[in-house]
């Protein structure tokens, strides 16, 4: 199969939320280039006038989570308007098996670019914050997959909800920001920014690096999901998760 058909198999699992086999079990030397490649090509057949691209995301920023997951390095994805929830509630008829992590969401004002950008740059280029709950799905069966495999499905994305509030970038200390995850009213959870690659600025370095190999930038306009900062809880139907952020507020999803 061409990398395209591949691609095509990937984004029909994505809209249908059926499971399909991981990439690798018939390709098992699919190089991490490639995995890119099928994840650019099913976006980019899912994007449409009323589904633009909305931003990126980081995935496995954190050492726990590589870990978790048996891979060295963080990823990236694509967001599109139709991941964006307009309401504080998911069906769990939508996703094959979801689980749901706190985020920081950064809205950029002025492009970002470079393989050599410093957070100094990045900095300014930042209109505001929003706390985030981020829903990931594997379309891989039993949520198992290698490197390749989970970024040729978009690092996991499925559904993001930005909280309502804009925080100023400057009067909060990112790295130290902390979240305690209550699932059904239990704390499961608890993190703080600096489980994002030491700070959640550093992750905007990486993402507009990373994505600079493709010979993109990060628009003015877009969000930036900077990755998560605690392990997901698996839900399922009947469930709430509360992010709670202390003074800065907090999120809440419910499962139908
Ligand atoms: O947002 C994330 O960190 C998810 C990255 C992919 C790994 C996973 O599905 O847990
Ligand atoms: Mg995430």
């Amino acid at each position: 199969m061409t990398l395209m058909q591949i691609a095509r198999q990937v984004a029909e699992s994505q809209k249908t939320g059926q499971e399909m086999d991981k990439i690798t079990l018939a390709y098992p030397s699919l190089s991490v280039e490639e995995a890119y490649v099928i994840q650019r090509l099913s976006i980019d057949s899912m994007i449409s006038e009323d589904n633009k691209m909305i931003g990126w995301k980081m995935g496995l920023t954190s050492k726990a989570k590589q870990q978790q997951v048996g891979v060295g390095e963080a990823i990236y994805g694509r967001l599109t308007k139709s991941m964006e929830l307009t309401t504080q509630v998911i069906n769990v008829k939508e996703f094959i098996h979801p689980r749901v992590e706190p985020e920081f969401a950064f809205l950029i004002k002025e492009e970002l670019k470079g393989d050599h950008i410093t957070a100094n740059e990045v900095w300014p280029a930042i209109d505001c914050v929003f706390l985030a709950l981020e829903v990931i799905d594997s379309r891989y069966r039993n949520f198992s997959f290698t490197l390749s495999d989970v970024i040729a499905d978009n690092a996991s994305s499925a559904k993001i909800l930005l909280g309502n509030q804009r925080f100023s970038p400057y009067h909060t200390d990112w790295a130290k920001a902390s979240v305690s995850l209550y699932h059904n009213g239990r704390k499961e959870k608890k993190g703080t920014g600096a489980a994002i690659l030491d700070h959640p600025i550093n992750s905007i370095v990486e993402l507009v690096k990373m994505i600079n190999r493709e010979g993109l930038t990060v628009k003015p306009g877009m969000v930036v999901l900077v990755g998560a900062i605690t392990d997901a809880v698996a839900v399922q139907s009947g469930d709430v998760v509360v992010a709670d952020y202390g003074e800065l507020g907090k999120l809440r999803l419910t499962i139908r």
